[in-house]
């Protein structure tokens, strides 16, 4: 029988593989959040590196200010594999799984440094790793300001809230804390706030400087409550069902390069905070310092419940105070 010499053969299987050409990738990324917030600004970054990484292969295409749906919708897409990567809040992944939640516990951490190491310990990734079971592959956590309260009156003669209706992330715990600080939570979607806040249909909000400064919500704000009581996580995802399709090179460059955006993303995060608070008041805003005392019980309460409903709650809250020991 004839056969071709072993070089032979090598050198022939080596030049066809090289005529194959590698395939290019055209990929999507879904976000919320509006053209010049920092997760938009990340995930047009992330579309240049992607590209310079190989070599013009890869093509990611961004779809920020919620243009492919709601988180929901965005999901859902992803477990179907009709979309590729998203840089999720806990909103949706809450509803399906009350343990992402334990990430918005109020007073959790001191600062948005501090939020940004928990997001790298123990808790976080056994919450990324969890993302499994929702059909999506996670790349690793970012997050964006602390939280603060933008009201459209001044506090209450008591110095609360209680008794104002105030916009908050649609998910169990943010509601539940809201309610126990005796307002009346409306849960409300990043994309749809600035009509309701201008319309006058919610009295406050709960949101972030940079997010106050670049809709002008301080124009329609008595006072700007620099709280800082929550950090707010992202969730950098992959959808399963596709990464299952790139090849292994592909699968380690998408990691690599998402995993360092997102550590860009937590260590930028502190000085964002600082930038549009200065920007703020430079412009006007009555940014105002407040303690928890604000929110009356609700903080208390809150741990009360939430460390049995969500055990997980515990383990987050020992790595926060390790943090700061
Ligand atoms: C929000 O308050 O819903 C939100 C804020 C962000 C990014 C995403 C969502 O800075």
């Amino acid at each position: 029988m004839f056969t071709l010499p072993r070089r032979l053969l090598t050198a022939t299987l080596i030049t066809l593989a090289l005529a194959v050409p590698a395939l290019a990738e055209t990929l999507r990324i879904g976000l919320i959040t509006p053209p010049p917030h920092q997760w938009s600004r990340s995930a047009r970054d992330l579309a240049e590196k992607l590209s310079a990484g190989s070599g013009g292969r890869i093509t990611l295409n961004v779809f920020p200010a919620g243009q492919l749906g709601s988180e929901a919708q965005m999901l859902q897409q992803l477990q179907s594999g009709a979309l590729d990567l998203a840089f999720l809040t806990v909103g949706e992944l809450t509803n399906r799984d009350a343990d992402y939640g334990i990430l918005t516990a109020p007073y959790l951490v001191p600062s948005a440094e501090a939020a940004a190491k928990l997001l790298e310990g123990p808790t976080a990734m056994a919450l990324q790793e969890k993302l499994g079971t929702l059909g999506l592959k996670g790349l690793g956590l970012g997050m964006a300001g602390m939280r603060l309260v933008n009201l459209r009156a001044a506090l209450n003669a008591d110095g609360t809230l209680s008794g104002r209706k105030i916009r908050t992330v649609p998910l169990a715990q943010e509601l539940d804390f809201w309610t126990r600080a005796g307002t009346a939570p409306t849960p409300m979607p990043l994309t749809e706030l600035f009509d309701a806040y201008a319309n006058g249909q919610i009295d406050g909000m709960q949101l972030d400087f940079e997010g106050t400064f670049n809709n002008r919500f301080y124009d329609y704000s008595e006072v700007v409550l620099d709280t800082g009581h929550m950090i707010f996580p992202m969730f950098a995802v992959a959808s399963a069902r596709k990464w299952q399709s790139y090849s292994p090179g592909d699968q380690a460059l998408i990691a690599r390069l998402v995993g360092e955006e997102v550590a860009e993303i937590r260590a930028a995060y502190p000085g964002i905070d600082a930038d549009y608070r200065a920007k703020l008041i430079e412009a006007g805003a009555n940014v105002v310092k407040a303690g928890p005392e604000v929110f009356g019980p609700a903080v208390g309460d809150w741990y009360e419940h939430w460390r049995e409903a969500t055990p997980l709650l515990t383990d987050l809250e020992a790595e926060a105070k390790a943090l700061s020991e």
